[in-house]
């Protein structure tokens, strides 16, 4: 009769998980849960979804992971390792082959300072990324300049263009303020500025502090006016970093005095109303520097379409026994329960391990247990840290799986199992959950063996069970076939 209804009813799954509805909160569904992973290379060139990296053999794959939906923001990026073809673009020459104008090219910039003072200029391609770090030794009453013009003559519309900077602020000591400046041919400029006594979301404020990541972008005509030229800002011919009174030191990632439109950077939560509360926004600007919570990757702006984003930081990400897809990674069984005074019980193992790979890190993870029944249902509930994965379900020592129905704290909690598990380790999960007769379809779920997704089936034999149970409920007495199979626990 098995065979028979096996043959009548199965049907190859392609992407199996378990035969159970996760979404039932009795539903045992135990998952390694990590505060924040780090993506070292996120190429939107070749990827999409958050949790895609490169294997060690530098192929595109993905993490059999979920994001937590409740995260508003759940990547983080810096923009300063952030490879975007645009960043290095300045200055646009007609002519230039291979973006041979840059101002990424130290060798192109000058330096003038007081007599007391120094300036340096040199390349720190850091994370993928063409910087360059202007590093000011400052007298008081003093300044030191370092100068780009190399290619720079914008004759038309200077004051309609947008002046960008990106980077970091490396070192801002005490009464230090580093102002950028875009300069004419008679003296005359327009700046932003870096300086601790300003606001840092004033519209021509860079940062008012240390940092990093921080993206500038404004109108140069909203910029004040300084210099001794005729009043004019007439053309833009370089772009001078100031530094005055203290040392001081920026890393530019980004520059450019050419556009004349602000580029969207992402979609981010800020208090744009001063109440207090976070609004969603998309922005041009980041004056708070660091990381960089965005809403999702797809709100990037379309400057970042081909970047390359470094060390993407993705939050909240579950590893759950629902996102198991191969079949010998899990085993689920419906039994008769007689032996504990319940009808019904549902057997239970799982494998789930957190992969490693070199273009991958990862941080704190937990193996958390969701408990949707009171501590005494769970008749088992062991951990085996370290099982070989290829030792069949059943076949484990009991010396090498460790009871865990002590970490258990009731109905709606969440048992902590394994507080600080390890990436690249197994952790077979065994559990026996007592049921009630209807609380059997209900964690099995009205697919009678579909998966959380209701488009696959689960595994083989939990798929067939499943299906054997459907069908044999549909001619009655599918528990006492149930039992007849079950396993023993
Ligand atoms: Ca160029
Ligand atoms: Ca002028
Ligand atoms: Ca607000």
């Amino acid at each position: 009769m098995f065979v028979a209804i096996m043959v009548a009813t199965a049907t190859p799954a392609a992407a199996a998980s378990p035969a159970l509805n996760f979404s039932d909160d009795k539903t045992p569904n135990p998952t390694i849960v990590e505060d924040e992973l780090t993506i070292h290379e996120h190429d939107r060139g070749q990827m999409g979804d958050a949790l895609e990296y490169y294997d060690d053999s530098g192929e595109v794959t993905s993490l059999n992971a979920s994001v937590n939906s409740s995260q508003t923001t759940p990547v983080g990026v810096r923009f300063d390792k952030v490879d975007a073809e645009a960043f290095a673009q300045f200055p646009r020459v007609d002519s230039e082959g291979d973006n041979a104008a840059t101002w990424t090219k130290a060798s192109d910039w000058s330096t003038s300072s007081g007599a007391s003072s120094s300036v340096s200029v040199s390349e720190a391609d850091a994370d993928g990324v063409e910087k360059v770090t202007v590093d000011a030794s400052v007298a008081s009453t003093e300044t030191a300049t370092a100068t780009f013009g190399a290619n720079v003559s914008l004759d038309s519309d200077p004051n309609k263009r947008v002046l960008t900077f990106g980077g970091n602020v490396d070192e801002l000591t005490t009464d230090a303020t580093v102002d950028v400046r875009v300069v004419d041919g008679d003296g005359d400029y327009r700046s932003a500025n870096i300086s601790a006594s300003e606001l840092a979301s004033d519209e021509t404020v860079i940062a008012n502090g240390t940092g990093t990541g921080f993206v500038f972008q404004e109108r140069i005509s909203n910029l004040p006016l300084g210099g001794t030229g005729d009043g004019a800002l007439d053309s833009i011919q370089q772009i001078d970093v100031v530094a005055s009174e203290s040392d001081a030191e920026v890393t530019i990632s980004w520059l450019d005095a050419d556009r004349k439109g602000e580029v969207d950077l992402a979609e981010i939560e800020r208090d744009t109303d001063d109440d207090g509360d976070l609004e969603t926004t998309t922005v041009t600007n980041i004056y708070e520097g660091g990381v960089t919570n965005i809403t999702g990757l797809s709100t990037l702006g379309d400057t970042f379409d081909t970047a390359s984003i470094n060390d993407l930081s993705v939050y909240d990400v579950s590893y759950e026994l629902a996102d198991l897809t191969d079949e010998s990674e899990y085993s689920v069984n419906f039994s008769s329960a007689d032996a504990y005074s319940y009808p019904e019980k549902l057997e239970l193992y799982g494998d789930l391990s957190v992969p490693t790979a070199i273009d991958i890190s990862h941080g704190d993870l937990t193996l958390e247990f969701d408990q949707g029944l009171i501590n005494e249902r769970y008749a088992v509930l062991e951990v085996g840290s370290g099982v070989d994965s290829s030792t069949d379900f059943g076949n484990v020592s009991d010396s090498a799986m460790t009871d865990m129905t002590g970490s258990l704290m009731g109905d709606d909690t969440t048992a902590e199992l394994v507080s600080s598990a390890t990436a690249d380790t197994n952790y077979r999960i065994h559990a026996v959950a007592l049921l009630q007769t209807e609380e059997v379809d209900d964690v099995q779920g009205s697919a009678g063996g579909m998966g959380p997704t209701g488009s696959g089936g689960g595994g083989f034999f939990s798929n067939v069970w499943g299906q054997i149970i459907g069908v044999a409920a549909a001619v009655g007495g599918a528990f006492g076939i149930s039992r007849y199979f079950g396993g023993g626990s």
